[in-house]
């Protein structure tokens, strides 16, 4: 998916380089891209230390280093260079589109660019599928000055296709894995916004999450990830599964770093009339858009009240005895920070949450109709994929799809179910989960606590909230000890459990609570770092010093 002349042109540029960087003196002073911020970078292009033209070719370069053993990335913008020349012109102008400017971006391979990029969501049944315009995620990025680096691989259909495929893999895109241990399960479905944010392949990713695959990637891959309020953020032009569930959201290294990118992407958007909803976006309340990046404060848990679910995090076994203990510990630098930790906040219908089908009524009954009205705008289907039994027939016949070896068990029963989702049945089932993720669950003890969120390990912490479309974040945790059993996961072809493998912390609150989320992760990653502790056990080595100057 990437022409040779990519590979040629990046070597040439290293060969070029490494002659000439120690006569700039500079190297000392140059970030280091694996932990690289929007502030750092951002010191670094505004002082011509670096270009953006610098930034691509180093992440490019880097991208090139692991992508044949992680296969994080599908493809590269080939308008990439051309962009960062731009943007490097208008900086050097005077002009900046604001603190993105000049940042190298990934995004997942299920957010349509109307550029030479494709938009498969993994499948071959979408490769050389023209969309009209920008998803509006994306426009919004463009516009904030963000170079689209490239796309990023993820599990396929966003996880919505196979009963027994595995995380990260797409027909398209290949078997993506983690960074932190051999054969990393790499989690999913934004499996390759999680790797490539982790190792420092571009400044930040997008990834999208109908219930975990924002959340899930990041906590497992060692980074922050924001889920945000179901219409916070456009799904326009976005491959969906549920339009009363999906989220597009920021991954990456740093909570200040996921702010940046989430101002970036919010508001109201024609196309997308979920974000109708959006508090904020209305004359009546001035327009009063929050200030994501000033809520980074470490003062942030001061006088805060977070409760602890404990019916709704499982129990402590063996296996999970260091996330239990780490979370125990996190529990304390809360309270450090000046929060008031209230225990119990118990979900009441969590049992009735954890037996009930609504979700997946209310997921198959969006999927059929959604995905027709995505494939509906395409203005180039070269497979002629108008519905999602087109989807399937497709799948089912089409060799690199790997079927039967990986099933479509999730088409097959979205297919199955006899309504859509305008039947009462669907109603139903989605009253159902507002209840359960509402007064039985999240929002109600949010009321009868008088809390501000509630705080779990990262891996309990997606369902409830996904089901009534509320807002996440997690920030790093910990990772699994040495000692720890290796296991695969159900396919067997990659290490799910393992030593060094990361987990996160997650703040779960109200819709729209994202400014509050967001100053809760930041107080205690800012406390613990922890971060920077876990290290990958692969990492490229491609840095600004080695292209600057070319
Ligand atoms: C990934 O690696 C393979 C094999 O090394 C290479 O052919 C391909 O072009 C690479 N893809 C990207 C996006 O760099
Ligand atoms: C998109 O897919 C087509 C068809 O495989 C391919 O020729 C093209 O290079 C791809 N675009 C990019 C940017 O990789
Ligand atoms: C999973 O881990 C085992 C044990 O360390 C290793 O032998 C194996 O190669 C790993 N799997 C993959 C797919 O790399
Ligand atoms: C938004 O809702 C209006 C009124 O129901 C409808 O006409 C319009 O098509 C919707 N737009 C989108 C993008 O769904
Ligand atoms: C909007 O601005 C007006 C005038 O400054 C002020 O009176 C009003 O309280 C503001 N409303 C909100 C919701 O902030
Ligand atoms: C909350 O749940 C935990 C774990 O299931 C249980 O031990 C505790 O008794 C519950 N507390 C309340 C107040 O319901
Ligand atoms: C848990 O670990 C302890 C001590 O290492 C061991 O005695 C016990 O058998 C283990 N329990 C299970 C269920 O593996
Ligand atoms: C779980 O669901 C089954 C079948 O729908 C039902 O019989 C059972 O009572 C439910 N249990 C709980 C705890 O809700
Ligand atoms: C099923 O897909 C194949 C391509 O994989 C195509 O040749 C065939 O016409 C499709 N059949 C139907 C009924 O759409
Ligand atoms: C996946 O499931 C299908 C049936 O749904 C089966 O035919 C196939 O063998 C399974 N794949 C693997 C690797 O077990
Ligand atoms: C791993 O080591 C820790 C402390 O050294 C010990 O408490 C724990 O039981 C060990 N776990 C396993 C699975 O052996
Ligand atoms: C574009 C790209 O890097 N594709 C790779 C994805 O992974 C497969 C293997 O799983 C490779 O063959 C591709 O080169």
């Amino acid at each position: 998916m990437v022409p040779a002349w990519y590979l040629a042109k990046a070597l040439a540029a290293f060969a070029l380089v490494t002659s000439v960087h120690g006569q700039y003196g500079k190297s000392a002073d140059l970030p280091l891209l694996l932990d690289a911020t929007a502030e750092e970078l951002t010191a670094g292009l505004d002082a011509g230390d670096f270009t953006s033209v610098d930034l691509v070719h180093a992440y490019v370069g880097r991208i090139l280093q692991v992508n044949s053993t992680l296969h994080m990335v599908t493809e590269i913008n080939p308008d990439a260079w051309k962009i960062a020349k731009e943007l490097d012109e208008e900086r050097a102008c005077g002009k900046t589109r604001g603190p993105l400017h000049g940042l190298p971006i990934l995004i997942k391979n299920n957010i349509a660019t109307a550029d030479q990029m494709n938009n498969t969501a993994g499948s071959w049944s979408l490769v050389g599928a023209r969309v009209p315009r920008d998803a509006t995620v994306a426009a919004k990025l463009r516009a904030a000055g963000a170079i689209l680096l490239g796309k990023a691989n993820l599990s396929q259909w966003a996880n919505f296709r196979s009963g027994n495929s595995s995380n990260g893999w797409s027909a398209y895109g290949g078997q993506t894995y983690g960074a932190y241990y051999p054969g990393q399960d790499p989690s999913g479905s934004s499996s390759g916004s999680g790797v490539s944010a982790s190792l420092g392949l571009a400044f930040g990713t997008l990834g999208t999450e109908t219930d975990g695959s924002i959340l899930s990637p990041s906590q497992l891959n060692n980074i922050v990830g924001l889920k945000p309020t179901v219409g916070l953020t456009s799904r326009s032009l976005v491959i969906p599964i549920s339009e009363h569930q999906d989220s597009v959201g920021p991954m990456a290294r740093t909570v200040k770093d996921v702010a940046y990118i989430l101002q970036a992407i919010v508001g109201p958007d024609r196309y997308d009339n979920y974000t109708s909803a959006i508090p904020w976006a209305s004359k009546a309340s001035n327009n009063s858009i929050p200030d994501y990046v000033a809520a980074c404060t470490l003062d942030a848990l001061r006088g805060k009240r977070i409760g602890v679910p404990r019916n709704a995090i499982g129990s402590r076994t063996n296996a999970s005895a260091p996330i239990f203990d780490a979370f125990e510990a996190a529990l304390g630098v809360l309270r450090e920070a000046g929060a008031t930790v209230v225990e119990n906040t118990n979900y009441t219908a969590y049992t009735e949450y954890l037996n009930s089908t609504a979700e997946g009524t209310v997921l198959d009954g969006d999927f059929k109709p959604n995905l027709a009205a995505y494939l509906s705008q395409l203005t180039f289907n070269p497979q002629g994929v108008k519905t999602l039994k087109d989807v399937r027939n497709f799948t089912r016949t089409f060799p690199l799809e790997e079927y039967p070896s990986r099933d479509t068990a999730s088409f097959d029963e979205a297919l199955s179910l006899n309504f859509s989702n305008t039947d009462y049945e669907f109603w139903a089932a989605y009253q159902k989960d507002l209840y359960l993720g509402g007064e039985g669950g999240l929002l109600g003890a949010l009321s009868r606590h008088d809390l501000d969120a509630v705080v779990l390990p990262s891996r309990s912490a997606s369902g409830i909230s996904a089901i009534i479309g509320a807002p996440v974040i997690s920030v790093p945790l910990g990772a699994l000890p040495p000692n720890t059993t290796v296991v695969k996961n159900e396919r067997g072809t990659l290490n799910a459990t393992a030593p060094n493998i990361p987990f996160g912390l997650a703040f779960a609150g109200a819709h729209w609570s994202e400014a509050n989320l967001i100053g809760f992760a930041y107080a205690f990653e800012q406390r613990t770092n922890v971060r920077r502790k876990v290290k990958p056990y692969i990492e490229p080595s491609i840095e600004l010093v080695d292209v600057v100057g070319a």
